[in-house]
C-alpha cells in the first residue's frame, strides 16, 4: 500500500508498506485477523515482512500444530522457545484474539477487559523540509482535532522547529520522538527541549539502551516516553525500576501481542507510569487491534492511533477508521469490529499462501 505522503523519521523515510496479513479460520468457519506491523526494512528492529514469513511458517506455525490452544494468552508460553521475532509472534496472535473474541460473540476491547466506548487520538508528524511547512501540518492536524501532536526531531532539526512551533502554538499538547538519534554525549543540547513545556520526549537515545536513558532523566525535567527499548513485560520493570522512563508507548508488535501488552499496561497502572498506544503506519486490520487495546483504563495519554485516511486513499476495513473531535468511537461489533474489504485486499494481495493447522 502506498502511503498519502512519504512519513520521515531520523532513521529513514517511509513511502510505501508491505504488509503481512494473517487469517485463521476456525472449526466453527469464522475467520480472526492479523496484521505484521514489520517494514520491509530492519530499521525500527530486526524484524521485516520477509523475516515475519520465514518465522512464522517454520518455527510458529509448528509451534500452533503441537496442541489445541484454550485462549489467546496461551500462545505466550506456547511461543516462549523463538526468541523475540516479536512481529511475527503478534501477527497470529492478533488473528487469534479476534477469532476467539468473534467466537465469544464479544467485541476484542471487552475481551481484553477494555472499557470505554471512545478513545482520544492524537498523531505523529514525520520531519518536514521546513518548519514553515510543519506549522501548516499541525494547523490542519488541529483543525481535524486531533488531541496531541507528536513531531519528529533528530539532530540539526530539534531546538529551533520546537522553537518554532511553540511561538504558533504555544498551548497545544506537544511532544517528540527521537528514535534513537542521539547519545548521552549530547545531554546538554536535549536539555534545552525542557524550556517548551513538551509532554514527553520519546526514545531519545539508543534503542537497545535503558541505563543511559536513566541517566538522561535525572538531567532533564522532560518525561523520557520509551518506544523501541520496550520489548516485553520485563524490559518494562527494569527501565521503571531504574527510572529510565515516565511514560512507557506500548506497542502490540513489539512486544509481542495483546497479551504481553495487557501484562505491561497492568504493570504500569500498578507503578502509576501511564502509558499510550504507539502506531507503525498500520492498515486498518493492525490499526483495529491498536483501538481495541487502547480501551485498557491506564491508556490515559492520546496514542498515534490516527484516522486510515490519514495514511491511505483506501484501507482494507470497511467502515475506515474515523476520528471525530479528536476521538474514535470503539466499535461494539464482534472481534476486532471491522469487516474486512475484500475489493481492496483482493487488490492489494501480491501472493497468497493456505496452510493447514
Ligand atoms: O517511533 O513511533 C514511532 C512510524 C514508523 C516507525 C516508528 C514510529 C512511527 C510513528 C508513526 O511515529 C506512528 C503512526 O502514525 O502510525
Ligand atoms: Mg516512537
Amino acid at each position: 500500500m502506498t502511503l498519502k505522503s512519504p512519513f520521515a523519521t531520523s532513521f529513514g523515510s517511509f513511502v510505501n508498506k508491505d504488509f503481512f496479513v494473517i487469517e485463521i479460520v476456525g472449526k466453527s468457519g469464522v475467520s480472526g485477523w492479523g496484521e505484521s506491523v514489520a517494514f520491509s526494512s530492519p530499521w525500527y528492529t530486526e524484524e521485516t515482512v520477509q523475516t515475519n514469513e520465514h518465522i512464522i511458517k517454520d518455527f510458529l506455525i509448528p509451534l500452533l500444530r503441537k496442541a489445541p490452544i484454550h485462549h489467546p494468552d496461551d500462545l505466550v508460553e506456547r511461543f516462549a522457545p523463538i526468541r523475540r521475532n516479536n512481529m511475527a509472534k503478534a501477527a497470529i496472535e492478533g488473528a487469534v484474539w479476534d477469532l476467539y473474541a468473534r467466537e465469544q460473540n464479544q467485541p476484542l476491547y471487552k475481551a481484553l477487559g477494555g472499557e470505554k466506548s471512545k478513545i482520544d487520538v492524537g498523531i505523529s508528524i514525520g520531519i518536514q523540509p521546513s518548519s514553515e511547512a510543519l506549522i501548516k501540518k499541525i494547523g490542519e492536524c488541529l483543525d481535524q482535532g486531533y488531541k496531541r501532536i507528536k513531531i519528529k526531531i533528530k539532530p540539526g532539526k530539534d531546538i529551533d522547529v520546537v522553537k518554532a512551533v511553540r511561538c504558533q502554538y504555544p498551548d497545544v499538547p506537544l511532544m517528540v520522538d527521537a528514535n534513537s538519534a542521539y547519545t548521552l554525549k549530547d545531554s546538554q543540547h536535549l536539555k534545552k527541549l525542557d524550556d517548551f513545556n513538551l509532554l514527553m520526549i520519546e526514545q531519545p537515545l539508543a534503542h537497545d539502551d535503558m541505563i543511559d536513558h536513566a541517566v538522561l532523566q535525572k538531567q532533564m525535567k522532560t518525561p523520557i516516553c520509551l518506544d523501541e527499548s520496550i520489548n516485553s513485560l520485563e524490559d518494562a520493570r527494569k527501565a521503571i525500576d531504574i527510572g529510565a522512563c515516565k511514560v512507557i508507548n506500548i506497542k502490540i508488535g513489539r512486544v509481542g501481542g495483546l497479551t504481553v501488552s495487557k501484562q505491561i499496561h497492568d504493570f504500569c497502572a500498578k507503578k502509576g507510569i501511564p502509558v499510550w498506544c504507539g502506531g507503525m503506519l498500520e492498515a486498518g486490520i493492525g490499526r483495529a487491534h491498536n483501538i481495541a487495546l487502547t480501551t485498557l483504563p491506564q491508556f490515559t495519554l492520546p496514542g498515534d492511533t490516527a484516522g486510515s485516511s490519514r495514511y491511505w486513499e483506501e484501507d482494507i476495513i470497511d467502515p475506515e477508521v474515523t476520528v471525530k473531535n479528536g476521538e474514535i468511537e470503539v466499535p461494539e461489533k464482534p472481534g476486532i469490529g471491522y469487516n474486512i474489504n475484500r475489493d481492496a485486499m483482493n487488490k492489494f494481495t501480491v501472493y497468497e499462501e493456505k496452510i493447514k493447522l
